[in-house]
């Protein structure tokens, strides 16, 4: 399968992210995408290309212009506030919650900062606009690749996009690629579209995206909420709303499972995206339900990603694959091809 991948991503390169009551260094870096690049090399799964120019109006129809312009322009903003800001990643201290105004645009970046974000973990920096919108010039590529006739395709992207929401960035994600793919597809006429998360964090800002939508169907596979980021939504009770009723479904699992119940979960979600009979399925593929993972609590091996591939290669479905999380750095490259080469074998 073809790879859509961008070098643009390594602009996005925080240095550090609030955790535990000081600054550690980032997970999220670009090491991450080289590992798996290098190994798609490496084992010749197909051709790797770069996207041009896109039309950016999908973006519009998945994320709010307002956030839209304020990410295109925060870096400038950021550096306007004190010229030494250069050297430091930008990070929100305020936030709107409950009582608040969310209507208002305030003048203030510190506030628009917080208005449009949900924690302190995701740093904003110099390239974080770039490489965010190379990306989803990847995803729109994949989608495309797909309209083309292809069977599956890979969105090789970073920073990740499954936590964005339609006006907001948290946990490393910026502009979601996965619902910019599956828009890409319901543009070109499909009617329906699933969109699978096996990343080991919910998908929030996917399933808040789509979710009074009865066009596209979100199912994801995460650590409980109880205990696990993003803690306030991927419970099992989140169904939809309105139109979308019934189109959302979550499948949390608790810290500590195995892939044998992690694969049985897999088996539940794909009988409820057969039911749906959608014209395509979006993969959400994250990495980090891989046991080493260093800030995630499931124990796959890297032998299961095969499994994993031919699991939802049996869908039968063309399929985009848009990278996420994983943080097993140095693993990280064989456990993503390990899923895109099991489902070549078994397609
Ligand atoms: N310092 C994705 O996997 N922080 N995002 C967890 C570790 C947030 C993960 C605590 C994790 C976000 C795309
Ligand atoms: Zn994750």
């Amino acid at each position: 399968m073809r790879t859509l991948y961008n070098d643009q991503h390594t602009l996005h390169h925080g240095k550090l992210e609030m955790f535990r009551g000081e600054l550690v260094p980032c997970f999220e870096v670009p090491a991450r995408a080289d590992f798996v690049l290098q190994e798609l090399k490496r084992r010749g799964l197909g051709a790797i290309e770069t996207p041009g120019t896109f039309d950016e109006a999908v973006i519009a129809r998945v994320h709010a212009p307002r956030y839209v312009d304020f990410l295109r322009g925060a870096w400038a903003e950021w550096v306007a506030l004190d010229p030494a800001n250069a050297g430091r990643d930008a990070f929100p201290s305020y936030w709107p919650i409950r009582t608040f105004r969310s209507d208002v645009l305030p003048a203030s970046f510190a506030a628009r900062m917080g208005l449009f974000s949900y924690d302190a973990g995701s740093p904003l920096t110099s390239g974080t606009w770039a490489a965010a919108h190379a990306g989803a010039g990847c995803a729109i590529a994949a989608a495309q690749r797909l309209l083309a006739g292809d069977r599956a395709a890979f969105a090789l992207t970073r920073p990740p996009g499954h936590h964005a929401g339609a006006d907001f960035f948290g946990g490393y994600c910026f502009l979601n690629n996965a619902a910019i793919a599956a828009q890409t597809l319901r543009d070109a006429g499909m009617a329906r579209v699933a969109v699978l998360d096996i990343d080991y964090h919910h998908g929030n800002g996917t399933q808040a995206i789509f979710w009074e939508r009865a066009d596209v169907h979100f199912t994801s596979l995460h650590g409980d909420p109880h205990t696990e980021y993003p803690y306030y939504l991927g419970y099992a009770d989140e169904q939809g709303a309105g139109a979308g009723l019934g189109c959302n479904r979550n499948l949390p699992l608790p810290r500590g499972t195995g892939f044998a119940a992690w694969r049985e979960a897999l088996a539940t979600a794909l009988q409820g995206i057969a039911a749906f009979r959608p014209d395509a399925l979006v993969v959400s593929l994250g990495l980090d339900t891989f046991a080493d993972d260093p800030i995630a609590g499931f124990t796959l091996q890297s032998a299961d990603y095969l499994a994993v591939g031919e699991d939802l290669a049996r869908t039968g479905l063309p399929t985009v694959f848009v990278f996420e999380g994983g943080y097993a750095v140095a693993e990280v490259g064989v456990n993503a091809v390990n899923v895109l080469e099991g489902f070549e074998q078994a397609a």
